[in-house]
């Protein structure tokens, strides 16, 4: 059996585990520690419920397929909540539950929740180990497949222990797949609860979940709490908590750059962080990919950590073409769910190969062909993997202070209207890019897939509070990296990283994507990097800057001069609609929207009507 007495040093911690415990009536508590002996017990456990299929080890060694129940597949927004004193502090972007009688509902859900079951205890640390910006967290939960998972994706160690105790504190994150078990029943394979909830309390830094064992609303440390808690905490501490992959590129002189970028869900995020690069003496490593923790730096700079350890990563589209880094990277230690299954034991998803294998099984566990009119792997299917396992890994990705960032890119899935690149004119307006960006829905979420939504900042389904203020937080770094290093905001002005807005999806009329993307991203990116040392021009559009269109460095063999002036047009009739549409959403946050924004918006309103074409 694993090991079961931990040196827990702090008594909170020990009395939180011994109130839920006492609560959900586990058959048996288990503390973790991180371990290899110790996660190689949870997949034992989770292959022995059929939670997790061996693959062939001879193809993929140590690695699983997880087949979840049907229902539940993605994360759930509806069934997400945040439970502030008011609900204007939610904002119109959040479901908002009153804090007190919303913890009573959940204390009665978890009553006698984990009967029967084993409730795991995680002790995990965000960020690098005594980094000042890390924070520690507590996770229970009565899923093996889960407490597996939470030892890839975040760093579960003793050394929690001394991170509360530094840092006075840690998020209690509860987890249960909500399906008790009477004596001498057995589990299903996929144990969950069609009453799903997902509450997050922010001003007592916990999150209760209840029914789900998929992803974000299960795995607790990654959206609920470094993103809706932490971002909750970073404004009142003057920080960010952003929806961000992080990217170092090295320069052919050897100059080291870092960017971030802020895409929806499954819009090119864990791509953009392990591009391979194709271009001479540039070389692009990791630092995350998926959420940054930026804090003002002493000499006014933003810095940036990855506060997670492993890639939950879409699997659909994934291939050696275009993310032969991931690839690799999956060749073993994995943990795949919702993929197809190849009869010699490995996995398949759309988009692996052009042509798939012969009999292959969906993820359902049907037998699969290409006539069956339904994918092979959900296309939310996804990859669990260790940071480690990346060959393209930054070693400063575990760098206490973090990297500092020059760049920032924010953008979606737009078919058509917004350019492949704009850059912005200021810092407010960089804002004001991020606050109005929007999205076709994808499969990372539950709702119609291809409808165009406003996200501002990738952090519509993420803000622990209401965006608007959420807007006025980002508007306020200025200020608070003036007064936090006694620079004139002038100074500062140059200190922060430029904001681009980008759009790798825009399609021609038979709906193909006009930009190729992937690794070809790398030529923004290295355009973004030269603008923001100053060392490649830009010409003025009514939305800001872009590159010159006869910038022969973005032409190749597949993208055309003509096709590089469609990408970069600017059509000012759909910018006025566009303008419309920004107005609408800004007006559902009311008298909140801060000011600045309006101008920026009137500003760009004002541009189009002088370029009338
Ligand atoms: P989350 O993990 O949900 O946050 O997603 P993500 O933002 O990390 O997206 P990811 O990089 O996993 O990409 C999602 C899907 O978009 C995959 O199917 C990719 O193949 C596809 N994709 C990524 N980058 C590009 C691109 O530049 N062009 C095109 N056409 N597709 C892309
Ligand atoms: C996302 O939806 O942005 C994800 C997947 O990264 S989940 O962890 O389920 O939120
Ligand atoms: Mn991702």
């Amino acid at each position: 059996m694993l090991a079961n007495s931990p040196s827990v040093k702090d008594a909170t911690a020990k009395s939180w585990v011994d109130e839920v415990a006492r609560i959900t009536k586990p058959r048996e508590v288990i503390w973790l520690d991180g371990s290899k002996s110790q996660y190689q017990e949870l997949i034992d456990v989770a292959v022995g419920m059929g939670t997790l299929i061996p693959l062939n080890p001879q193809k993929r060694p140590r690695s699983y397929l997880a087949r979840s129940h049907p229902r539940d597949v993605a994360r759930m927004e509806d069934r997400t909540f945040v439970c502030t004193p008011t609900e204007a502090e939610a904002g119109p972007n959040n479901n908002w539950r009153e804090p007190k009688s919303m913890r009573e509902k959940l204390l009665d859900v978890f009553s006698e929740c984990m009967q029967g079951r084993v409730m795991y205890v995680i002790p995990f640390v965000m960020g690098p180990v005594g980094s000042p910006f890390s924070r520690a967290g507590l996770q229970v939960t009565d899923a093996p497949y889960v407490a597996a998972s939470m030892t890839i994706m975040t760093r579960v160690a003793p050394a929690a222990f001394d991170e509360i105790a530094a840092k006075h504190g840690f998020v209690r994150a509860w987890h249960s797949v909500g399906a008790p078990l009477a004596e001498g029943e057995t589990s299903d394979s996929w144990p969950h609860n069609d009453s799903v909830y997902v509450a997050h309390f922010p001003q007592e830094s916990t999150v209760m979940s209840f029914g789900s064992g998929y992803g974000g609303n299960a795995l607790l440390a990654k959206k609920c709490f470094a993103l809706r808690l932490a971002s909750y905490s970073a404004r009142a501490e003057g920080w960010l908590a952003e929806h961000m992959l992080i990217v170092k590129v090295t320069d052919p002189e050897g100059n080291e750059h870092y960017l971030t970028g802020a895409f929806p869900s499954a819009c090119g995020k864990t791509n953009l962080a392990m591009m391979r690069s194709h271009l001479p003496g540039w070389q692009v490593q990791t630092i995350g990919d998926d959420i940054a923790w930026i804090h003002v730096g002493d000499d006014g700079r933003l810095w940036a950590i990855n506060p997670e350890s492993g890639f939950f990563g879409v699997a659909p589209g994934t291939s050696p073409k275009t993310n032969p880094v991931a690839i690799e990277m999956l060749a073993s230690d994995t943990i795949f769910t919702n993929t197809a299954l190849t009869a010699d034991g490995d996995v398949w998803w759309e988009g692996l190969t052009d042509e798939p294998p012969s009999d292959l099984i969906d993820w359902r566990g049907a037998a699969w062909s290409p006539d069956s009119g339904r994918p092979a792997a959900h296309p939310n299917a996804r990859f669990t993997v260790a940071t480690s396992r990346c060959s393209e890994i930054a070693p400063e990705w575990n760098s206490p202070a973090g990297v500092p960032i020059s760049a920032m890119l924010v953008g979606g899935r737009r078919p058509d209207t917004v350019p492949l690149v704009n850059e912005s004119l200021s810092w407010e307006h960089g804002v004001f890019l991020g606050a109005s960006m929007s999205s076709a829905q994808t499969a990372a979420a539950e709702g119609e897939v291809g409808v165009v939504r406003r996200d501002p900042f990738a952090m519509l389904p993420f803000c622990g509070y209401d965006l608007a203020q959420y807007w006025q937080h980002w508007l306020e770094i200025p200020r608070i990296a003036a007064a936090k290093t006694g620079l004139s905001i002038e100074e500062v002005r140059q200190q922060l990283p430029k904001i681009f807005q980008v759009n790798w999806f825009q399609v021609d009329e038979e709906g193909r994507f006009i930009w190729p993307g992937f690794a070809e991203n790398l030529k923004i990116v290295i355009w973004a990097l030269q603008r923001a040392a100053g060392s490649a021009s830009a010409d003025s559009t009514p939305l800001g800057l872009r590159p010159p269109l006869d910038e022969a460095s973005l032409v190749s063999g597949e993208v055309s001069t003509s096709d590089l002036e469609t990408l970069l047009a600017v059509d000012v009739p759909k910018w006025s609609l566009e303008a419309d549409r920004i107005s609408e959403y800004f007006e559902t946050f009311g008298n909140e929207v801060p000011a600045e924004l309006g101008a920026q918006l009137q500003a760009l309103r004002s541009r189009l009507a002088k370029n009338p074409t």
